[in-house]
């Protein structure tokens, strides 16, 4: 869990975005901050106000509670998956705890904030039901319906996300897959949670066109702890329209596509009495070997996945391809890696192009709630979650300047780790949909900022890649640098992409083709 501190007021203002992005992106954690005594001075502000706009829980520490408060706002933080504040009047700072104090309103606070998320104690108690939110949504689907659909598709897509991680059920819902002959896909955020030679990729907008095409075929798509948000729907065309979709996750949340059957169960309970249900020794399951199985007529995923997505490094203007540069990171960072990324129009590609190993490995800041300049920020929380991976920042030049205050920071957290500048030279992502409206973007035009300059500054390693030819200066780099970490050793890059701004990402040419 992510502890953070700033001071009081204008500190604390400042933590507002991030704050807003946890609560969204249900990221727990406990931000301790000062605030204000019970008579406030003419510039103290009303954070409780603030908290209380975001939705954020907190608490207001006194000498007899704060005690309990730290260990309540912990729990809380990690129960809820969302950021709890602890705000302690500065005039109390420096008074002894008062042992045994108040606890009462404490808790009484975790049984607010708990029951207005809709979970209880009786979680795993809690009976099977449709939020019936959606016209298409069954009134009372069981999980022998489920199985039913499962058992009677001809291609079966099941969809892991982050629930599936959070509850460690991955090898259950393959062994579900694999008894029905299904392909997998997970989400963002999920990545490659579940291990097989049948898994598909990324679902959503980060999904290359040849997955996403087998991905329409599916008959039934079974997608399990992901919200199924807009992104995840590629704007509600990721599945055949003609699919049923059945969706299981542990709690309302709101999705964007409907599903013939809507259900929330905690899926550690769900997910053993499905593979039961589907087990090939239970019922006369599709066997992955019957010839008239998606499987069987696949072959292989590797035998759909085109050999070349990427023509040329060079653009027609001489700047360098995106994808290019990231399918080159991809081949040269060491694999034990966590790569973190910023908003913006680049983000379209990474997880496209730059692998990691696992759900743990991939941190996607800033897109619940769509802003940039948090990626520098966030590099020095993976670097202190993961410090044995090789660390990586992704982040656009106009989300790395807004975030620049934090580039020491980054730079001095990592043990060994690159931060990586996607520099087209513009705030590409307003850029490319206003010049698309016919307006005039030269405001959205930035200049060509030196980032291996400023990472030199702080004694990282620059690198300013404006060619295919200076890729050799990162061969030659990542070639003398160990697999593995050595003890004591700091190897920190700061990687400057001279890209091209004529690379379009599918999710600006799929949201203008839909205006
Ligand atoms: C805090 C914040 N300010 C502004 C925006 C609007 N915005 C979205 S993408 C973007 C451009 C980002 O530019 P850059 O980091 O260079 O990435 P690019 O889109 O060029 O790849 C802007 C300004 C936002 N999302 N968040
Ligand atoms: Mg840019």
């Amino acid at each position: 869990m992510a502890i953070a501190t700033t001071t009081c007021g204008a500190g604390f203002t400042n933590a507002l975005t991030t704050l807003a992005e946890a609560k969204a992106a249900r990221i727990p954690l406990v931000l301790v901050t000062g605030t204000h005594p019970a008579a406030a001075r003419p510039f103290d502000l009303n954070q409780s106000g603030m908290l209380d706009a975001l939705g954020v829980c907190y608490l207001t520490a006194s000498p007899s509670s704060a005690l309990s408060d730290a260990h309540i706002a912990a729990e809380l933080a990690a129960f809820l998956r969302e950021p709890v504040v602890v705000q302690i009047p500065f005039d109390i700072q420096d008074s002894p705890l008062i042992d045994g104090g108040d606890t009462p309103k404490n808790i009484h606070l975790m049984e607010t904030a708990t029951s207005a998320h809709g979970a209880s104690s009786a979680q795993h108690q809690r009976p099977l039901h449709n939020d019936g939110d959606t016209a298409l949504d069954t009134p009372s689907a069981t999980v022998e319906d489920v199985a039913r659909l499962l058992l009677g598709a001809r291609r079966p897509l099941i969809v892991a996300g982050r629930g599936v991680h959070l509850s460690g059920t991955a090898d259950i819902v393959r062994s579900i897959g694999d008894s029905v002959g299904a392909l997998f896909m997970h989400s963002a955020m999920a990545r490659h949670v579940v291990d097989s030679p049948w898994e598909l990729g990324t679902v959503g907008g980060f999904a290359h066109s040849w997955q996403h095409e087998l991905a329409r075929q599916a008959d039934v798509v079974l997608v399990l702890g992901a919200s199924l948000n807009a992104f995840q729907c590629r704007g509600g065309n990721m599945f055949g329209h003609d699919a049923t979709i059945v969706h299981i996750l542990d709690e309302p949340h709101p999705a964007s596509l409907p599903a013939s059957i809507r259900m929330f169960s905690d899926l550690e309970d769900i997910l053993p009495v499905l593979r039961d249900l589907v087990a090939p020794d239970r019922l006369p399951a599709r066997d992955s070997r019957d010839s008239s199985s998606w499987r069987a007529q696949l072959g292989s995923l590797d035998a759909h996945r085109p050999e070349r997505i990427v023509e040329s490094a060079t653009c027609a203007d001489g700047r360098l391809d995106p994808r290019a540069c990231l399918q080159l990171l991809d081949q040269l960072l060491p694999q034990r890696r966590s790569v973190c990324t910023d908003g913006g129009h680049f983000l379209g590609w990474v997880p496209k192009f730059l692998d990691v190993p696992g759900p743990a490995n991939q941190v996607i800041v800033g897109t619940a709630i769509q802003s940039i300049g948090m990626g520098l920020g966030s590099l020095v929380g993976v670097a202190a979650a993961r410090p044995e991976d090789y660390c990586v920042l992704v982040a656009g030049d106009g989300g790395g300047m807004m975030g620049l205050a934090d580039l020491g920071s980054a730079i001095a957290s990592l043990n060994r780790g690159a931060i990586v500048f996607m520099n087209d030279a513009a705030y590409g992502a307003e850029l490319h949909q206003y010049s698309q409206a016919g307006l005039d973007t030269s405001s959205m035009v930035i200049e060509d900022c030196d980032f291996a300059a400023l990472g030199e500054a702080f004694s990282a390693t620059g690198f300013t890649i404006r060619t295919e030819e200076d890729f050799a200066l990162l061969r030659d780099y990542f070639a003398a640098l160990s697999a593995e970490p050595q003890p004591g050793e700091r190897a920190v890059a700061v990687i400057d992409f001279k890209i091209s701004r004529s690379v379009v990402a599918d999710f600006v040419k799929e949201v203008l083709a839909k205006k």
